[in-house]
């Protein structure tokens, strides 16, 4: 048996009975597709994810790549190059690609659904396939000549890279400072070392399409003075994409990690051991940050999806552990020394950390699938003008709670699914400890939790002037105000209420220290000493919401009289909805009152006291 434990049926009822989406298909650019295409597409992916894909997740992160300095080149383990080109042969690249470069016709939706299953079973296999997909990001901006380039990227299945953080420039990339110079024939030498870049070198493909951030010579400073370029491994013929020679951009050294070992991070070295790294300015237009986001935004949701991925599959394991677990009496035998020792499932400390596992990742991944519902709309182009910049902007608010939220609950979610195991959870025999491991990753990269909180209050909510926002809000109200659920529900959409009141009232006052900024700078400290509690605040309000619409649903099939085999997942539907409600929601409320306190006295400490 594999590590990995899918969730398929969730995955289906979040799909086809709380989000609808057969309700798109069949129509416009998803002409091709129905419900059954689309359960047909991951029951297929599940019997992979189970099998050849889980297989060498293990063994690669054992047996980790090796690098070659003398040739700048990375071997990978073959058990994982098989299961590579499985997928590869499997055409299962084409998930995320629109239909004129090939695509499955499938809505973000679908696809996300789908990816969970590849990037839970194995997160490094989906990094390394992601060429396609990079290549759209080529397509969509390139010249003509570069659109073609982009086609060879496709159907040669050469690899790809994102290129942007430098030793001195992470989180602030507008510090990098590797630069491009123009040279006659059009093209751009360019100068710099690029560090920790996912994919730079492996044996995978035969090709590897670097697009990297430089700064042409004479461009201003920051994010915005940096452009785009097309720099290649080995050059190619522009016109039939044969390989030729190998450019200037070197992977350097290979870093020794923590997790996600059988993913490359490479430092890459452009231009410094004899040969010119030649690149190419994509769409010939100064427009690098900008271009760069649109993978960029593609990307933080990945990462949150393998987040969210990584606990479904920690917290499985941790419950068919737990079913299996005998250890001690019955709390209410426990003076009894005679009494039958039970399985840990009955302990009441064991439930609350299963139960609010099973909350955060049900939860979450409700919360990433809703966000994919609004990049559907933008898939489909469906709806007028106004409605289809609203979904934009939707999806742009709650992507810092995919990534950001997905990524904090899920390492510290996973660490209580170790802590199920008791002692064997420490164990390489069980795969909790990989997953810590691989998971700890996705707080770090696209931009870290910080980065995703401040993105979230100063674009996404400040910026955007609270208009996703509202919208959002506005939906969990009328959730509020609305009678489903048979009675049942009543409690928990007084806690729901109270938390909706609880976030408001934190938002409040941080865009009250903003505003007070304008008269004393310092103000805007007590925005950055709560900006990440105000994020993981309204992520637990977004997903105590969700799991009680789940909920609503719940009620409605157990009243219509659901068939025996879904009866214990309705049930449980219901009992997660209540206990997250009634456990966590209720936390919010102190943290509107600490944000509501804030004052700068932590500003204000000397280093040396720390
Ligand atoms: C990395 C990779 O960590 C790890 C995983 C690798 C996985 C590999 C492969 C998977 C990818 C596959 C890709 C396929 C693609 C598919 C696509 C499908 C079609 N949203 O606020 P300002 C822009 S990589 C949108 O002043 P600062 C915007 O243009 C390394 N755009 O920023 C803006 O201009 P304007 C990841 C945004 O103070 C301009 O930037 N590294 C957004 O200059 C300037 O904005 C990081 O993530 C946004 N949310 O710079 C860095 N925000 O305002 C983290 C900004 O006029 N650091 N723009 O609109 C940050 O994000 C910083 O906040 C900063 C600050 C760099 C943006
Ligand atoms: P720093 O930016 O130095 O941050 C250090 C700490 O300070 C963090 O806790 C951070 O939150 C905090 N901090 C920094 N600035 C602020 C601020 N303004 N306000 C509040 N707190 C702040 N990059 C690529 O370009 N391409 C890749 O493919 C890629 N893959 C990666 C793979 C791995 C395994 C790793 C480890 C990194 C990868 N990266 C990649 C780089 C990654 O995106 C950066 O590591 C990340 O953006 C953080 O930058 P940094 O490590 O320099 O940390």
């Amino acid at each position: 048996m594999g590590h990995y434990k899918s969730n398929v049926r969730d995955l289906e009822f979040n799909l086809f009975e709380v989000f609808k989406v057969q309700d798109r298909l069949g129509k416009g650019v998803l002409a091709e597709s129905d419900e059954e295409t689309a359960r047909g597409v991951l029951a297929e992916l599940n019997r992979l994810a189970t099998g050849p894909l889980a297989e060498s997740f293990v063994e690669a992160d054992r047996n980790p790549p090796t690098y070659d300095p003398k040739t700048f080149s990375a071997k990978l383990p073959e058990s994982f190059k098989k299961a590579y080109q499985l997928m590869w042969d499997g055409d299962w690249w084409r998930l995320g690609l629109a239909d004129d470069l090939g695509g499955l016709g499938l809505p973000p939706t679908v696809q996300w659904a789908a990816a969970e299953l590849m990037l839970g079973a194995n997160p490094p296999l989906f990094m390394y396939m992601s060429g396609p997909n990079m290549a759209q990001v080529l397509h969509r901006n390139g010249t003509d000549e570069q659109k073609r380039w982009a086609q060879f990227m496709i159907d040669r299945g050469w690899g790809a890279t994102m290129v942007l953080t430098e030793p001195d420039a992470g989180s602030d990339v507008g510090a990098g400072r590797t630069k491009a110079v123009r040279q006659e024939d059009g093209s751009w030498h360019l100068d710099g070392v690029k560090r920790f870049i996912t994919s730079g070198e492996h044996d995978l493909t035969e090709n590897i399409i670097h697009l990297v951030l430089a700064r042409p010579e004479g461009a201003g400073p920051g994010t915005k003075g940096l452009s785009m370029y097309v720099v290649p491994k080995f050059h190619f013929d522009s016109e039939t994409g044969e390989l030729g020679e190998r450019n200037g951009a070197f992977v350097t050294n290979i870093e020794h990690k923590m997790g996600i070992k059988a993913s490359t991070t490479c430092e890459l070295t452009l231009g410094q051991h004899g040969t010119p790294a030649k690149g190419w300015l994509v769409g010939e237009v100064h427009h690098g940050i900008a271009q760069m986001f649109q993978v960029i935004e593609y990307a933080r949701m990945m990462v949150g999806t393998k987040a969210i991925a990584t606990l479904s599959t920690g917290y499985l394991n941790a419950l068919e552990f737990a079913k299996e677990r005998v250890q001690g009496a019955d709390l209410t035998q426990m003076l009894d020394k005679t009494a039958p020792r039970v399985a840990i499932t009955r302990h009441p400390d064991v439930r609350r950390s299963l139960m609010l596992q099973k909350a955060y990742a049900e939860g979450l991944r409700a919360v990433y699938l809703y966000t994919a519902t609004f990049q559907d709309q933008a898939w489909t182009g469906e709806g007028d003008e106004e409605s289809r910049q609203l979904a934009e902007r939707v999806n742009d608010l709650l992507l810092p709670i995919v990534k950001g939220v997905g990524s904090e609950r899920a390492y510290e979610q996973l660490a209580q699914s170790l802590q199920t195991l008791g002692g064997s959870g420490f164990l390489q025999d069980y795969p909790i400890e990989q997953y810590i491991r691989d998971s700890k990753i996705d707080s770090l990269y696209e931009g870290t939790t910080a980065i995703q909180s401040m993105d979230f209050f100063f674009r996404k909510i400040v910026r955007d002037k609270g208009v996703a926002l509202t919208h959002v809000a506005g939906e969990i109200t009328k959730f509020i105000e609305s009678e489903g659920g048979n009675g049942r529900l009543k409690e928990c959409r007084q806690l729901l209420k109270q938390a909706l009141e609880d976030v408001q009232g934190m938002l409040g006052s941080l865009i009250g220290y903003l505003t007070a900024s304008q008269n004393e700078a310092a103000s805007v400290y007590k925005v950055g000493q709560h900006s990440v509690r105000l994020l993981m605040a309204v992520g637990d309000l977004v997903i105590g919401w969700l799991l009680q619409r789940q909920a609503e649903i719940a009620i409605a099939r157990l009243d219509e009289g659901a068939a025996e085999k879904d009866k214990a997942f309705y049930e449980g539907k219901i009992a997660v909805a209540t206990f997250f409600a009634k456990n966590v929601l209720p936390e919010l409320s102190a943290g509107r009152r600490i944000v509501e306190a804030a004052d700068n006295s932590l500003m204000e400490i000397d280093e040396s006291a720390f």
